[in-house]
């Protein structure tokens, strides 16, 4: 089955869970559904799977054992997501493999294809949250003690999953099995499309973080009180959002969105009593906490002309992050000199970069969208994705 056929299957549940408007949260059916999926396709491929304590999925051909050879990527998305996004790593690693079984390749090394959990945090709030618990880049505790939008602790969502909340955290031992770690991520952006190539590696991954703004005012009725009596937290709210766009727009390639707003208690004849927004934001080098100051400064000065308080609280953060050289080379030169990409997405190989030799690959994206349904990889693409994997994977581990 080649792997556009399988990335079908996939985008049908992907559509499927979009059905309601619901798409794949980690954690959660949708999600477990293509956990599912990924299982019993390991299985039939003669792979061991497992759980680790983090949650992450790690599917073994061959024992487990030093230097080996791992690669993969994630299943959850964004709310809305496209299909690729993630689950066209883990199927092009699958089909990589049954490529190699098919000619007979027999690995010198242990192989692993590995689904990190949480990678969007779009449940828990902070991105590559598997990847993180595994390298031991997020406090246990703090973790455990996340919040998902219905109030439900990580330690109980893990709990619920069948998770040892206790043993959830760094897992050095496991991280030392590593030798080189290579992910395949669709491309979120239009590079590939001005390159006219199907395939790239991965340079950088610029930094990023996340910031939580949440003004308080006071809740009141919509029609009894008057404006001047007001301390409405939706208009520093409002003047942030504005103050976010300006204030990125004076950074030399900075990206900053808020993407997410929620007034409390959120009636259409309520003055809300509390605003929360969350900032993504993004700038190459080591300039994102400057401009998030910045914004924090123009949301203070909003905040108190409107007589509200302001609480920012820094969710997530990641400096920039460079690839592997000797790998990156490697790679390069294996695939016949494909172009060198950099991008402004996270991943979980960015995590991982911190701690053992990791590369990237970019499948070529014909709309250059990403995060919303329009994103896409043509089925030509996606072969030319496993191929060149295939062939990665066969050099790494002989
Ligand atoms: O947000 C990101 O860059 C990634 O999709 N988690
Ligand atoms: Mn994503
Ligand atoms: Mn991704
Ligand atoms: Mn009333």
């Amino acid at each position: 089955m080649s792997a556009g056929e399988l990335l079908g299957q996939i985008a049908d549940v992907g559509r499927d869970t979009r059905r309601g408007g619901y798409s794949r949260h980690a954690f959660d059916a949708p999600e477990r559904e293509l956990r599912t999926w990924f299982v019993e396709r390991a299985q039939r491929l003669g792979l061991d799977v497992e759980t680790d304590r983090n949650g992450n999925l790690w599917a073994w051909w061959g024992a487990p054992g030093p230097d080996a050879v791992v690669t993969g990527s994630h299943l959850d998305s964004v709310p809305g997501g496209g299909a690729f996004d993630g689950p066209l790593g883990v199927s092009s690693a699958l089909d990589a493999v049954e490529s190699l079984q098919d000619k007979g390749f027999r690995p010198a090394k242990p192989v692993a294809v590995v689904v990190f959990a949480e990678e969007e945090g779009g449940r828990f709030g902070v991105p590559c949250l598997g990847s993180r618990l595994l390298t031991g880049s997020i406090d246990a505790d703090r973790a455990l003690a996340l919040r998902d939008p219905d109030g439900v602790t990580f330690a109980e969502a893990a709990a619920a999953t069948g998770l040892d909340a206790g043993r959830v955290g760094a897992d050095p031992e496991r991280l030392g099995l590593i030798g080189r770690f290579v992910e395949l991520h669709v491309e979120q952006g239009r590079g590939l499309i001005d390159l006219g190539s199907p395939v790239a590696v991965g340079s950088s991954v610029i930094a990023h973080g996340r910031w939580r703004f949440s003004f308080t005012g006071q809740g009141n009725h919509a029609g009894a009180t008057r404006i001047a009596d007001r301390a409405d937290p939706m208009l520093p709210a409002a003047g942030t959002v504005l103050a976010v766009r300006r204030l990125a727009r004076g950074r030399e390639d900075a990206r900053a969105t808020v993407g997410r707003l929620v007034p409390t208690p959120g009636g259409t004849n309520v003055i809300a009593s509390t605003v929360d927004l969350w900032l993504d934001a993004r700038v190459p080098g080591a300039e994102t906490p400057e401009l998030v100051e910045e914004i924090t400064v123009a949301a203070r000065e909003a905040a108190g002309s409107e007589g509200c308080e302001l609480a920012v609280t820094r969710e997530s953060y990641s400096g920039d992050v460079v690839f592997d050289e000797p790998l990156r080379r490697a790679l390069g030169e294996w695939l016949g000199g494909p172009p060198e990409l950099p991008t402004g997405a996270g991943h979980d190989a960015a995590i991982l970069a911190g701690f053992v030799p990791s590369g990237m690959l970019y499948v070529r994206n014909p709309t250059g969208i990403s995060h919303a349904p329009d994103e896409f990889a043509e089925d030509a693409d996606v072969a030319a994705g496993a191929r060149a994997l295939t062939e990665v994977l066969e050099r790494l581990a002989k």
